[in-house]
């Protein structure tokens, strides 16, 4: 199967289900036959960029390598979904200018901090609240809502199997482009 490829670049609070829906979003699509390859923290934080953490500089450093790699990943022809929480306008605009405008799509997985907050599956916003981890985001560290994303998905008020519907519509729109 030949089909362009591009990245899919997922940002929202921890918590707000962008692994989840990015993981879906690549099954659907290598079930299609298609190539594609999924980055999350799980296995960037822990390898590349192992030694960053979550201040400022070291966020802009973590996004800025993820970038140039989804970049080899879409040289290399692959269809590749990225979740990261990629808090800031700026980083956003790094990532952007290092995939290049025409291969780099956003999509902002709008889910309400209270929500994330409530859900909280690895209890890190008990600890951020509790002071035990600094710099969280949402809670003391920033995030600026995409103001153009390319789709937004809102997890409070759709289920995931109908956001990832509208993701894979999304990227049907761009193979037939
Ligand atoms: C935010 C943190 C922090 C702090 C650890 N702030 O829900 P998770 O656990 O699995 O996803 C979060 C992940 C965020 O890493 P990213 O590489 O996506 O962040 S960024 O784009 O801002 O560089 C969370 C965990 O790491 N985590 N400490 N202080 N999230």
């Amino acid at each position: 199967h030949q089909h362009p490829a591009f990245v899919l670049w997922f940002t929202g609070l921890s918590g707000s289900g962008k692994s989840t829906i990015a993981n879906a979003v690549e099954k659907a699509l290598f079930e299609k036959g298609m190539h594609t390859y999924s980055l999350d923290g799980d296995n960037i934080r822990g390898g590349i960029n192992k030694g960053l953490g979550f201040s400022e500089a070291d966020r802009t450093e973590n996004l800025r390598r993820i970038a140039e790699v989804a970049k080899l990943f879409v040289d290399a022809g692959i269809i590749t979904l990225a979740a990261f929480i990629s808090p800031t306008h700026k980083d956003r605009a790094q990532v952007r200018n290092i995939i290049g405008e025409t291969d780099f799509f956003e999509i902002y997985v709008d889910t309400p901090l209270h929500i994330c907050e409530q859900r909280d599956p690895k209890g890190l916003y008990k600890k951020a609240r509790a002071g035990e981890i600094k710099n969280f985001t949402g809670i003391d560290a920033p995030y600026e809502a995409p103001l153009q994303p390319d789709l937004i998905l809102k997890t409070e008020e759709e289920p995931v199997p109908e956001l990832v519907k509208k993701v894979l519509t999304f990227v049907q729109s761009l193979i037939e482009k």
